[in-house]
């Protein structure tokens, strides 16, 4: 038997399994369409971005450890990079830029400057990739965000210079939406905060609030433009105090109907991401996920199966969430083969969405409102047992991307005649 064949019969007794739990896979297979997930560029060159020749990721409290060689120097180099890596994927993908990708034609054009014309040559590869697009405004490495305050400034130069740069973000953004046809995410973190104990957390919050009133009094079609804000706990050198932190954000975005920006490397080790879901949707029409893999203070390794990122799935595929939430990925892995990072995490993110899927949800309910305690916890273990790779290797079959690890020499044979030439 050949794999092809291996594949397709391992999947019909699969499928077999799964329809004795009550539970259809092909339903399954074919809502994966919906599961759209938008490539953060940043993974292929260390959030580096070609503001300079030589731009590498400075301050932000983000950091890019690793010097694995192959990393992408150029626009072009990226733009290839990613068609790779979009043809090992199986589904459907978006690119999400940050504003230090634009294309400046070797110009220094600094933040408060960039217009959508810098942009227009993502614009035009998104589509030629049939894809839509999400952006970023990007407020670390640059001078003026080396005091560690952005748009919560005291300083009420640099605060303005951030909010121009913010204003002409979203301009970016609607105009992305507008030409693809499909709104434009644009997601709003800063890295303002404090290393050490602050005594006037207030001012800044005050003044963070301040900016975002100021940028967001231009109004853009929500079919263009859609505001997300992600918080965050602490990062490395802002350990004692985030200027947007969870409550600040969540505050503004129920107060503004805006998006709120999930990134499950943002909170305590044992607050769950999934919990937030149902909370955060009863107020605010949707939410962005920037999955990643925290490991103790760093919130960004790639992203694997694991029970958080499952969870984040589950909420949504049992709420039926799907097309109220926007699933980015926030990785950035200088440690290893940068494709092979992107292929990784991509593919355990939507492998967590199947998995979701593939779960009879209405039976668990049903245990659980008869009180069947034990019998739902015996039932949710059996089901980490069940042939979901089957079902998963048939997908990508039926996708036409490699099946199972056969991606990995895939990786290695554009590692060997590509990135080892960079
Ligand atoms: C940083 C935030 C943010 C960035 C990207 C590059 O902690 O998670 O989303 O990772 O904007
Ligand atoms: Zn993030």
């Amino acid at each position: 038997m050949n794999n092809r064949e291996l594949t397709e019969k391992a999947y019909e007794i699969a499928r077999e399994q799964y329809s004795n739990s009550g539970v259809d896979t092909d339903i399954a297979l074919a809502k994966m369409d919906n599961v759209v997930i938008s490539l953060h560029c940043w993974q292929a060159d260390d959030v580096g971005g070609f503001e300079t020749p030589d731009a590498t990721l400075t301050g932000g409290g983000i950091q890019a450890t690793g010097n694995y060689p192959g990393k992408a120097t150029s626009i072009s180099e990226l733009k290839k990079d990613l068609e790779k890596v979009l043809s090992l994927l199986p589904g459907k993908y978006r690119l999400n830029l940050h504003a230090l990708y634009g294309d400046f034609g070797g110009e220094l054009v600094d933040r408060d400057q960039i217009e959508p014309k810098h942009f227009q040559t993502w614009i035009d590869w998104c589509r030629e990739q049939g894809i839509g697009m999400d952006f970023n405004p990007s407020f670390f490495s640059h001078p003026k965000a080396q005091a560690g305050f952005t748009l919560s400034s005291k300083d009420e130069s640099i605060r303005q210079f951030w909010v121009e740069h913010l204003k002409r973000c979203r301009k970016i953004s609607a105009e992305i939406g507008r030409q693809l046809g499909t709104p434009c995410v644009m997601n709003i973190w800063i890295p303002d905060g404090s290393k050490d104990i602050p005594v006037d957390r207030n001012a800044h919050r005050v003044l963070l609030k301040k900016s975002l009133d100021e940028a967001f009094a231009v109004t853009y079609p929500k079919e263009h433009l859609k505001d997300a804000l992600e918080s965050k706990l602490f990062g490395i050198g802002a350990e004692a105090m985030t200027v947007g932190s969870q409550e600040f954000y969540l505050g503004y975005a129920i107060q503004h109907n805006k998006l709120i920006c999930l990134d499950n490397g943002h909170f305590h080790p044992t607050e769950q991401v999934g919990d937030k879901v149902t909370s955060c949707l009863l107020y605010v029409d949707e939410l962005l996920l920037h999955l990643t893999r925290p490991i103790r203070w760093d919130s960004d390794h790639a992203v694997t199966l694991n029970e958080d990122v499952q969870l984040i799935a589950s909420e949504i595929i049992r709420n039926d969430f799907l097309n109220r939430v926007n699933i980015g990925l926030d990785f950035f892995d200088a440690s290893i083969n940068r494709l092979g990072a992107y292929i990784v995490g991509s593919r355990a993110a939507k492998k967590a969405f199947m998995i979701a899927m593939l779960e009879p949800f209405a039976r668990l309910k049903e245990l659980e409102e008869n009180g069947q305690l034990f019998e739902r916890l015996a039932l949710l273990e059996e089901l980490k047992t069940k042939p979901f790779g089957a079902v998963w290797d048939y997908y990508c079959l039926k996708s036409g991307v490699p099946v199972g690890e056969d991606y990995i020499a895939e990786v290695q044979e554009y590692e060997r005649t590509v990135l080892s030439l960079r």
